[in-house]
């Protein structure tokens, strides 16, 4: 039973590696004024799989914009607008993504984020080793014969032994 769950375990922490992480915007202070995402954004690693998770207040939102605007901090073409205060956003290809908050004022003081997203993060899967593997059971060698041989030799040896013996005496 045991070992069950923790083969159970082990499927559950290779399918986390395979659709990847929830990455929290900004950490503790979240979606928010006073947070230089550019720096954040540096300290992370976006891969493909990975989830961008925003958690802000009531005044904000999450525009998801091209880059274009995310420049000129314009949301007059966004791609999607967030709002409610969690918004999970799925990083499904490679390529940058960016992200305003459309409340004025706020993407022109720093409320604004770029990601670039890479391949699936390969380096977090763990790669079956094959030398880990134990060896199939069909591959066992069969019994050796020679297993047998020491005590036919000795057998052998024996008779010989004891045919000499009665050859002495029948002399
Ligand atoms: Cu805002």
């Amino acid at each position: 039973m045991a070992m069950k769950a923790a083969a159970v375990f082990v499927v559950l922490i290779a399918v986390r590696a395979v659709y990847g992480a929830d990455i929290i915007v900004g950490g503790n202070s979240g979606w928010s004024q006073g947070v230089d995402y550019d720096t954040w954004a540096a300290g992370q690693k976006f891969n493909v799989g990975d989830a961008l998770v925003f958690n802000y207040g009531g005044s904000h939102s999450v525009d998801e914009v091209k880059e274009a605007d995310y420049t000129a901090c314009s949301s007059s073409s966004v791609i999607k607008s967030h709002t409610g205060g969690t918004t999970s956003i799925p990083l499904s290809a490679v390529g940058p993504r960016y992200f305003i908050c459309s409340t004025i004022g706020h993407c022109a003081s720093g409320m604004k984020l770029q990601v670039n997203v890479l391949a699936a993060n390969s380096t977090q899967n763990p790669t079956p080793t094959p030398t880990a593997n134990p060896p199939p059971t069909g591959t066992q060698p069969p019994p050796s014969p020679s297993a047998a041989a020491p005590s036919a030799f000795f057998t052998l040896n024996h008779f010989i032994f004891g045919a000499s013996v009665a050859t002495l005496f029948a002399l």
